[in-house]
């Protein structure tokens, strides 16, 4: 058998999205404005390289408000953090910068507005994951989480004809659907968010590695392990039909063995993680003979967030 020929497909759009653009820039803007340190709640976004790089740069990672010292200039992530993060940080009479992402926000907004109007609220998304902690402590008594298939068995609602379902915006768009038939099994009259609660990027990254799946025999996803957009799109490429497809956060990552046989690679990244991480894995690929690359695109995206108030006002004074 001969050898087969080697590509790369190149997914489009791929990457930092809006709002994770938005909350790096916030942290790097905020070190340069009040010079380090510069505290920040979680990790700014999900993403081990941003993480390591700010913390050289000064950005000091903690995990509660309560570590950080009274009085001192507190960042919170693009994930958002409920209304008790915000009063903790009050307590501590803690500066705040919060680069939470506008479409998590949104959603933040809708928990609140149907929590008002008394309704139970089905919170799709990953137990434990940082930003349904956030939306869940908006409305807590009205918030119930659905995660896996089982927990909707789980489910107690007060008034099944009231009842609506938001979700985390970083999660698999058809197993999300999934999630949300099951639960309309159980209760016909449950009623959709608004609009979409799954972001456009993830909605654009999944669609953008469907597209490319079938024609590889290995998709190769640069994203960190706790990125929930990063590790959904892994399971997109294998469901779309990719014959393997692994997560990695550095080129050095990638197996040699992975490659026998592989003709074609595809490659994308999540929406955390900067370009340049993909630029080394295609250069990596190149060495290996992988140097032919297409782009595979299934939009444009040309969106941009204004960055939080409390830095731009700062930012004007300067
Ligand atoms: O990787 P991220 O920081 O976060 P998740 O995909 O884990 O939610 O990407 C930015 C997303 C947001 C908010
Ligand atoms: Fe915002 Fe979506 Fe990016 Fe998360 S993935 S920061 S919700 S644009």
């Amino acid at each position: 058998m001969s050898a087969p020929t080697k590509r790369v497909l190149l997914a489009k759009p791929r990457g930092y999205c809006a709002g994770v653009d938005r909350a790096v820039i916030t942290v790097e803007k905020a070190l340069e404005t009040y010079g380090p340190p510069v505290y920040v709640r979680k990790e700014i976004v999900h993403n081990r390289h941003v993480v390591e790089t700010l913390r050289e740069r000064g950005a000091v990672f903690v995990d509660e408000a309560d570590e950080v010292p009274e009085g001192a200039l507190v960042v919170f992530s693009a994930h958002g953090v409920s209304p008790a993060v915000h009063e903790q940080a009050a307590a501590r009479n803690l500066r705040t910068i919060d680069a939470t992402c506008p479409l998590v926000t949104k959603v933040h907004f809708e928990a609140k507005r149907f929590a008002k109007e008394d309704y139970d609220i089905l919170l799709i998304g990953h137990e434990g994951h940082e930003e349904v902690e956030g939306t869940a402590g908006e409305a807590p008594e009205h918030v119930q989480l659905v995660d896996k298939a089982e927990d909707v068995d789980k489910v107690v609602v007060r008034d099944p004809s009231k009842v609506i379902w938001l979700s985390q915006t970083t999660l698999s768009v058809d197993e999300t659907m999934e999630r949300v038939d099951q639960l309309r099994q159980r209760f016909p009259d449950l009623q959709n968010p608004p609009s979409d609660d799954i972001c456009y990027a993830t909605q654009n990254r999944q669609v953008a590695v469907k597209a490319m799946a079938p024609s590889c025999d290995l998709v190769l996803v640069v994203g960190s392990q706790n990125s929930s957009n990063s590790k959904r799109l892994v399971e997109v490429a294998l469901l779309a039909g990719a014959r393997a497809s692994h997560l990695v956060d550095f080129a050095h990552e990638v197996q040699e063995e992975w490659l026998a046989g592989v003709g074609t690679v595809g490659v994308t990244s999540g929406a955390s993680v900067p370009d340049n991480l993909v630029m080394d894995l295609l250069a990596w690929l190149a060495e290996r003979g992988y140097g032919d690359v297409d782009e595979v695109t299934t939009a444009d995206e040309r969106i941009a967030f204004a960055l939080p108030p409390e830095l731009r006002k700062e930012l004007k004074k300067s």
